[in-house]
């Protein structure tokens, strides 16, 4: 039994691996185009839960996906599936001609997956078409290939459940099987379609991660959220080609036992753009792991930061006059879509921060990262020439450094010092100065590290020529442009996302479309500041559970009741404060923005996600008795408790920066009494 208020932590103990899912026949399956195939967000959220998914249901877990070789090749271990039911009904697919791929990821937690070789049913296509027509009249056009695809996993999807749910049935031994489908988003909800079209005796849940319309609509000029229950959506997906995705997507939202959004805002938006509420929230969580020493991820940001200080002193070349002891690295990332994760805004206020750090701070530098990808050339000259000739600097000083030590050794040997050039020789000068040479260069640093096709058009080199941020000597405020994601396979950072961000100061998120947003989250989880806003699902949830986000270094814009002028503004100054705290402050507030990884771990929200097929498995099997629970209650973060009440002041109380700002601050600073008073309230 689950009761309001116990961790989930303390249920998975009682539960032993699937020991009670096995006894009651019940079996969940998980499907999304992205499992195991990664392509976005959904691909995190299955790959992240695998672990607590898995500690709870065992092998009476399964994943089911599309087959594409070139991921499955890496993530997978094929192999039989662990019982007998599966393996039947997987035998039964194949015999009917289908290829299926079956084994178990290789991501924490080891679930079992089936992977459909969607070209193995492609002949079937018409004869699906023709069914849904006829059926649900959803028509879809040919030349649609991604929904094509989506139709044939449907069907093989609703071809094996039908099946399997037979197959557990007789392996039962009287005990009836209780199955559970979860489907994401609409290019699975075509199996949820299909087994309700056949009365197929299985629970199933919809999540919905965004809507189709929502995400056209906001990447217009639509004032979205302030009309909501005006759009006539059919006339809107018309207008935008993608009326039969969009009845697909309402049509499995709406047969769906359990409906979820993975936020309440994604729910609001569902309400009116789907016509359907969501029964439950499902919130986005991640795979926590905790550092032994408490710490670590503090001394992972010093490692981390010293990486991306060797690349700005390679891009920066013949312009690095700046001290890297005072200089913030910022950055945005995500999927280009340069209004919706708000990029435009975030470069305004950049222009902004920058115009003020010129007048009150002009010792503090910022360098913003915008990594976004973009339709490249590979790497740009410029940039390559940066590194080479620092790196060519390096080695050259490595080289002397060497000599001079065997010179000096030798001469001390000898019982005396050593005098004059016996230290650093004339032919050495010569070389070092000749390295000094070649880092001189006539133009500014880019302002992108790749050569982006149509350079003229993309939108956020144009945002960034119209607000004139250049990379000029004066500006305090630099712009690095990566239009590719990051990997340590890259010669000018060597860095993969992860030590990325912990290297950066500060995440900047101000999105205008963001149903949950596991950019700020991934932030959070490595102690690291974020900004993000009151229309992201996770702005939201954040502004729900704790009382004064920002004192925990959660800043969320508000983008939803006031003018985008007043909201550039507002991103402005959170990034100025934040530029004006010093080391100590910046410590503390990593510290404080850690401690808040818990309430993001799936431990705590794996709940959801119970609660919702729980409510799905009653709808079919009224008779089902397990205690339904009601989640995490309302999480309370309180204020820290060296926190005054106003956010600016509150900055005057934490501990002075001792003048030097001395590097091991972090052991020396005594939160464990903060650490006592911060408590989460069950209510
Ligand atoms: C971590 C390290 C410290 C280092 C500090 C730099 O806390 O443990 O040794 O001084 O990061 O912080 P900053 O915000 O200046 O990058
Ligand atoms: C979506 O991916 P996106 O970046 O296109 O799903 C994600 C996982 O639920 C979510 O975090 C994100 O906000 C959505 O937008």
């Amino acid at each position: 039994r689950f009761y309001r208020g116990e961790s989930y932590s303390n249920l998975m103990a009682c539960m032993d691996r699937g020991m009670v899912a096995e006894e009651e026949n019940r079996w969940t399956f998980e499907i999304a185009w992205e499992a195991a195939n990664k392509v976005g967000g959904i691909y995190t959220v299955i790959r992240s839960k695998s672990y607590v998914s898995t500690e709870e249901m065992g092998d009476q877990y399964c994943l089911i996906g599309p087959y594409k070789e070139y991921c499955a090749r890496t993530e997978i271990e094929e192999g039989p599936l662990g019982s007998d039911p599966l393996n039947e009904a997987v035998q039964y697919m194949r015999e009917k001609g289908f290829k299926v791929h079956t084994g178990r990821w290789l991501v924490d937690g080891n679930p079992q997956i089936i992977l459909m070789d969607i070209g193995s049913a492609a002949w079937k296509l018409d004869e699906y078409k023709a069914e849904l027509w006829d059926k649900c009249n959803v028509g879809v056009p040919h030349l649609d290939v991604e929904a094509n695809d989506a139709i044939i996993l449907g069907y093989m999807v609703a071809d094996f459940v039908g099946e399997f749910r037979e197959c557990a049935e007789r392996f039962g031994e009287g005990t009836a099987a209780k199955v559970v489908t979860h489907f994401h988003e609409w290019q699975a909800g075509v199996g949820l379609i299909v087994l309700r079209m056949r009365h197929v005796n299985v629970a199933t849940v919809f999540t919905t991660h965004a809507t189709l319309l929502g995400r056209y609509l906001c990447a217009g000029s639509t004032d979205f959220y302030n009309n909501m229950d005006k759009f006539s959506v059919d006339e809107e997906a018309g207008k935008r080609q993608i009326y039969h995705r969009y009845c697909l997507e309402r049509a499995a939202s709406h047969l769906a036992h359990t409906f979820t959004t993975v936020s309440d805002i994604t729910g609001f938006e569902a309400e009116h753009l789907l016509k359907r509420k969501p029964d439950v929230i499902t919130p986005n969580g991640l795979n926590v792991k905790k550092f032994s020493a408490l710490h670590e991820f503090q001394n992972l940001h010093a490692l981390s930061k010293d990486k991306i200080h060797e690349f700005v002193r390679g891009h920066f070349y013949g312009h690095y006059d700046f001290d890297l002891d005072k200089t913030l690295y910022f950055f945005i990332a995500g999927r280009y879509e340069f209004g919706n994760k708000g990029a435009d805004i975030f470069i305004e206020a950049l222009a902004r921060l920058n115009h003020y750090l010129k007048s009150t701070h002009p010792d503090v530098t910022v360098v913003a990262f915008l990594i976004f990808p973009a339709k490249t050339n590979n790497f740009n000259v410029e940039s390559l020439r940066g590194h080479a000739v620092t790196k060519s600097l390096r080695d050259t000083i490595n080289d002397i450094q060497n000599k001079i030590g065997k010179r000096m050794y030798e001469i001390c040997l000898n019982g005396r010092l050593p005098v004059g050039d016996e230290l650093l020789q004339k032919e050495e000068l010569v070389r070092l100065k000749r390295c000094i040479f070649s880092l001189q260069r006539d133009g500014l640093p880019p302002v992108t590290t790749h050569n982006v096709v149509d350079d003229w058009s993309d939108p956020v080199l144009n945002s960034v020529r119209r607000c004139n941020l250049f990379n000029t000597k004066h500006d305090r405020v630099k712009i690095v442009f990566h239009p590719e994601f990051l990997s340590s396979t890259n010669p000018l950072f060597a860095l993969d996302y992860e030590e990325f961000v912990r290297g950066c100061h500060l995440g900047v998120f101000p999105s205008y479309y963001e149903p949950w947003g596991y950019t700020p989250a991934e932030c959070t989880v490595m102690g690291i500041p974020s900004i993000t806003t009151n229309l992201s699902g996770f702005g939201c949830f954040m502004q729900e559970h704790i009382a004064d986000p920002m004192s925990y270094g959660i800043y969320v814009v508000d983008r939803r009741y006031i003018s985008l002028e007043a909201s550039v503004q507002q991103l402005a100054h959170f990034m100025y404060d934040f530029a004006k705290l010093n080391r100590r402050q910046r410590i503390i507030q990593r510290n404080r923005t850690e401690r808040l990884s818990d309430m993001l771990d799936w431990r705590s929200l794996g709940v959801y996600y119970r609660q919702a097929r729980l409510r799905a498995l009653k709808s079919v099997f009224p008779d089902y008795n397990e205690d339904e629970y009601n989640g995490i209650g309302t999480l309370k973060y309180p204020r820290p408790i060296s926190e005054p009440p106003s956010p600016t002041s509150s900055k005057m109380t934490t501990p002075a920066a001792s003048l030097h700002g001395s590097d091991d601050e972090s052991d020396s600073i005594d939160e464990e009494k903060e650490l006592a008073e911060l408590q989460i309230n069950h209510r």
